[in-house]
């Protein structure tokens, strides 16, 4: 008889704190939605060049942008692919810092000083087409 009302007992313990458990982990659950993600954005545009030359300026170029991931310039299609952090930095940075190294971009014209000093295969023409769709 005693045997009997002490595993009911157990068997009372044990369902309550499997209920307490399950209540537990639904607020756990509930209360760590706290986003981490970086705030990461992705932007193309046109970016006049040449060569393999060209594109290691131009990608040396957005790199330096403190922000970005990711760059690379598709030197067929005449445009640029890159990847930031919209916190840190913006499309227009990018722009400007591709420009100050000599390059003309879809909103910002390249420095005219830094064209002159690139090398002879990189002077590009400025009547070039960019962001081209190449098949
Ligand atoms: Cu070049």
């Amino acid at each position: 008889m005693k045997k009997t009302i002490l595993s009911v007992a157990v068997i009372f313990a044990l369902g309550f704190t499997s209920c307490k458990n399950e209540t537990k982990q639904d607020t756990e659950t509930s209360t760590t939605e706290v986003s981490n993600d970086m705030a990461m954005a992705d932007i193309s545009f046109g970016v006049r060049g040449n060569c393999g030359m060209c594109k290691s300026t131009i990608e040396k170029a957005a790199n330096g942008v403190e922000g970005v991931s990711n760059a690379i310039w598709d030197v067929d299609k005449k445009k640029m692919e890159v990847s930031f952090d919209d916190t840190k930095t913006d499309a227009m940075a990018i722009h400007n810092a591709i420009a100050a190294s000599g390059y003309d971009t879809e909103k910002v014209a390249g420095d005219l000083e830094a064209y002159e000093g690139l090398p002879g295969c990189c002077k590009y023409d400025h009547d070039m087409g960019m962001n081209q769709s190449v098949d």
